[in-house]
């Protein structure tokens, strides 16, 4: 009796272990900033409601894959999950680009209407690149940080313009300045060596980067708000357990309620760090509004054109119309 017991106590523990699943988790960011700490909860919770089923491990700042590698590294299931910011990755589909269009939906109020009304058709092209897409949350709006007075997009010119995605490299594009891509962990040192000199990004990133050693200007345009989605490989996710799976849901679901409210919060407290560290943080001029709202137009007439009928039909949803 004794002995059946043992036993079968063994053979418990051993299917345990046998079906324990640890995954990676790369991101570009660092292990300080609010979506990675937010990962960090959300890996805590999938451990914990998995009874140990399921544990993630958080790579930040690039190590395990840099930035541009990240989606790819989950799609061939080199990672079985891992953050990225889709927008990077408008070049394979228009539709990845939809939360990166200048003045299309600046508050978070608006950028969660456009975000639901594109959430099908970019899970129906996640679906086709064997990604399950699980949750997604808001950086703060984007302004523009840059070394000297910029009144209008004529100041702009031949400025050195850090990009992240396609649709800052057509902004640098429009108003005559030259693009240079850098992933978020290699900017301090980008602007450090004057490779870049001038970025539009969240004051979040501003922070993490301590741009205010180089740069002195933050112009708080709220042009646009870019989410990081967190993917996950089709395979591993239907291969999960249903219980790992339910709470990999679950999790993913109460991360980005909480990464949500969290941007919201936080938002106000970058813009006061960067003042702190003596930035002068104002809004636009008029003209330099008006100048950007301009490329915002074009940018939007540009991504519809190219995004076809399902583009289409994610503006005029967000729209109303
Ligand atoms: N920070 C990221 C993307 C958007 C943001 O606010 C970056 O600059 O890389």
């Amino acid at each position: 009796m004794k002995a059946a017991f043992i036993a079968a106590a063994a053979m418990a523990v051993a299917a345990t272990a046998a079906q324990a699943e640890s995954w990676d988790l790369p991101t570009a960011y660092p292990a300080t900033n609010f979506h990675v700490e937010n990962l960090s909860e959300f890996g805590a919770c999938v451990a914990d409601r998995s009874g140990g089923a399921l544990t993630i491990n958080i790579h930040p700042n690039g190590a395990l894959f840099a930035g541009n590698d990240i989606k790819r590294a989950v799609q061939t299931g080199q990672a079985s999950i891992g953050e990225r910011l889709l927008s990077a990755h408008e070049n394979e589909n228009k539709l990845f680009g939809v939360d990166a269009i200048p003045f299309l939906a600046t508050s978070f109020d608006d950028s969660d209407r456009l975000w639901e009304a594109a959430q099908e058709p970019l899970t129906a092209a996640l679906d086709g690149q064997n990604l399950v897409l699980l949750y997604a949350v808001p950086w703060p709006a984007q302004g523009l940080f840059t070394k000297k007075d910029i009144n209008s997009a004529a100041d702009l010119r031949g400025l050195k313009f850090r990009a992240y995605n396609t649709a800052t490299s057509r902004i640098a594009e429009l108003a005559g300045m030259v693009p240079v891509q850098i992933e978020s962990p290699e900017l301090a040192q980008a602007l450090a060596t004057g490779v870049a000199d001038s970025f539009i990004s969240s004051g979040a990133t501003g922070v993490d980067s301590k741009v205010w050693e180089q740069l002195t200007h933050f112009y708080d345009v709220q042009a646009w708000i870019p989410r990081n989605s967190v993917l996950v490989n089709k395979g591993a996710y239907e291969g999960l357990p249903d219980e790992a799976r339910t709470a990999l849901n679950d999790c993913g679901a109460e991360a980005q309620t909480r990464g949500s409210e969290r941007a919201r919060v936080l938002a106000g407290e970058y813009l006061q760090t960067l003042a702190d560290n003596g930035m002068t943080v104002q809004p636009p001029s008029d003209q330099l509004r008006a100048d950007l709202q301009g490329f915002g137009e074009t940018m939007t007439e540009e991504w519809i054109a190219a995004a076809g009928d399902d583009g289409q039909a994610i503006i005029d949803a967000y729209r109303g119309n």
